[in-house]
């Protein structure tokens, strides 16, 4: 797990009708021949995912995508495809040609990144072509972003794509850390892992690393212990450490051994923060008190993946779940890059710990929870919640939570 996790890069996408050179772009941007470019009207049919280090930007991730001007129910089905990446998309590069006038597509398009805050640039492709150009160019109804006059087929203005990248981008690398508001220079910050026979072999997990540096750039010192360390470790320090993160799996452990004044929350937890809104996670983890005999729950994961005999969305959750609330409930999973819209019928939704996902479309799938009016809770929060840790687990985030620490019923409910 050396490269960078896509789900960690900046995700910049290229937009447009058909045949106005977005895979010629792509490859041009890339220096690769990634996507296959043909006079063809309607040559991309699916996405075309191409991670790359664009300095001083860092990683990103280039999508190619089908055009959007194809009627054809095909075409709408590639449609369908494309608005999925829309949701992830951080950047986005909105392509048209002199030959093609700005018309209500772009509208249409340009509505939809202003709608959901996705900062564009136009890129007026095929520059080589003079003819229609200026007429383009001077068109008032352009918005007011930066427009580029490029040629995918020379290479002229490849260049000027990469500098309006990246000063577009620089806000939006500037990401929220996994330790925003916990962690301080000079802060010792204990991270305990509990390292099993399910541990990967050789190497420490995605947020546990993550994780750690988050700790490093804020120039904090990081122990890393077992928790079968974990009071040696205390014993060793001359004053408290400011926090401690641990393993969901050991977290009763890392409670009892701890003082109860230290900080004390989980590697998912931060995660579920870091990719989501914590506060909405919290609402929803509240309504599991409201389940009831015949109730449909929807578990849906990020990823495909092997599923073992002791699977934590096909079985560990729906049973801790059954035996906490005593009631007869459904399951139904979905899993990988397409999220059901249809959530029509759901009681709850339980969404995995997205470390496959980015921000944008965990954002988005927290907002259509929100608008069909289902409470979608993920792993983390509901495993502390059902193991009823929740309380200290979210104890470091009381401001954010709005004094939730000193909560009665906060307390009433989730602590049996
Ligand atoms: N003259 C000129 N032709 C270009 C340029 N960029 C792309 N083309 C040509 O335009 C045609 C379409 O290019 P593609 O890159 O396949 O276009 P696309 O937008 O990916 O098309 P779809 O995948 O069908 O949506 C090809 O014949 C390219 O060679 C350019 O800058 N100048
Ligand atoms: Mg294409």
């Amino acid at each position: 797990m050396n490269g960078v996790p896509r789900s960690e890069r900046l995700h910049i996408a290229l937009f447009g009708r058909r045949n106005v050179g977005k895979s010629s772009l792509i490859n041009a941007l890339t220096g690769q021949e990634v996507a296959v470019v043909s006079a063809v009207a309607g040559t991309t049919t699916d996405p075309v995912y191409k991670s790359m280090e664009l300095l001083p930007l860092g990683p990103v991730v280039f999508i190619d995508t089908p055009g959007l001007d194809d009627d054809s129910i095909l075409g709408r089905l590639r449609m369908e495809k494309t608005k999925a990446v829309l949701r992830q998309t951080d950047l986005a590069l909105l392509v048209i040609t002199p030959e093609n006038p700005w018309g209500p597509l772009e509208e249409e398009l340009t509505a939809v990144l202003a709608k959901e805050n996705i900062p564009f640039i136009i890129l007026l492709n095929k520059s080589d072509r003079l003819a229609g150009r200026d007429a383009l160019t001077k068109n008032p109804a352009l918005p007011k972003t930066p427009l580029v006059e490029v040629s995918a087929l020379t290479g002229e203005g490849i260049t000027d794509v990469v500098a309006a990248l990246v000063k577009l981008g620089k806000e939006e690398t500037e990401q929220r850390s996994l330790v925003d508001g916990l962690v301080k220079a000079g802060d010792v910050v204990i991270l305990v892992t509990h390292l099993d026979q399910a541990a990967p072999k050789g190497r420490l997990i995605l947020p546990q690393q993550q994780v750690l540096r988050a700790v490093l750039d804020r120039a904090a010192i990081a122990l890393v212990t077992r928790e079968t360390e974990l009071a040696q470790t205390l014993n060793k320090l001359t004053s408290p450490p400011s926090l401690v993160i641990t393993d969901s799996q050991v977290f009763g452990q890392v409670n009892t051994a701890l003082p109860a004044d230290v900080p004390l929350t989980s590697f998912s937890i931060l995660y579920a923060r870091y990719k989501g809104n914590l506060n909405r996670f919290y609402q929803a983890v509240q309504t599991i008190k409201d389940l009831d005999d015949g109730d449909r729950v929807l578990i849906a994961e990020g990823c495909t993946h092997h599923r073992k005999e002791d699977d934590i969305g096909t079985v560990q959750i729906p049973k801790l779940l059954k035996k906490r609330t005593g009631k007869q409930l459904s399951f139904d999973h979905v899993s990988g890059g397409f999220f059901a819209a249809d959530l029509t019928g759901y009681k709850m939704v339980i969404h995995c710990g997205a470390c496959m996902l980015n921000r944008r479309e965990m954002a988005y799938r927290q907002d259509l929870a929100g608008e069909k009016g289902v409470p979608m809770v993920n792993y983390g929060i509901l495993l502390a919640y059902l193991h009823g840790i929740l309380e200290r687990a979210l104890k470091p985030f009381a401001g954010e939570l709005g004094e939730l620490a000193g909560q009665r019923r906060f307390r009433d409910e989730f602590l049996r």
